[in-house]
């Protein structure tokens, strides 16, 4: 079964770090700095290994300190619960990490 598409607004009243992708489709977007590139790596890994868990997987991309991620659910065509628990995820693992932002 396809997980039922949430109402972007409502989703982000709940994730205050988190915006409305820049993007074709309905995704949720956030950028996180850390003190350099092995603690962004680190970061990287461990929501990997979850995101690869949960079989729910973020869109990102890394240059040194910095890392962007988005989120969507391709199955639904939006953000669902799946996105929104990744999300959540990522909030507990950047600010275990020691991201800035
Ligand atoms: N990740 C994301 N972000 N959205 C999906 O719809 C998705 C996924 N689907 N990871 C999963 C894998 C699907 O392709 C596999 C077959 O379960």
């Amino acid at each position: 079964m396809t997980d039922a598409r949430l109402d972007l607004a409502e989703a982000l009243k709940s994730l205050p770090d988190w915006r409305v992708a820049d993007d074709a489709r309905p995704a949720l977007t956030r950028t996180l700095r850390f003190a350099d590139f092995n603690a962004a790596f680190g970061f990287m890994t461990r929501v990997a290994l979850t995101a690869d868990k949960m079989d729910h997987h973020p869109e990102w991309s890394n240059v040194y300190d910095r890392v962007e991620v988005l989120l969507t659910t391709h199955d639904a065509d939006g953000v669902t619960d799946k996105d929104v628990a990744l999300a959540r995820f990522i909030d507990r693992a950047a600010a275990e990490t020691g991201a800035r932002a």
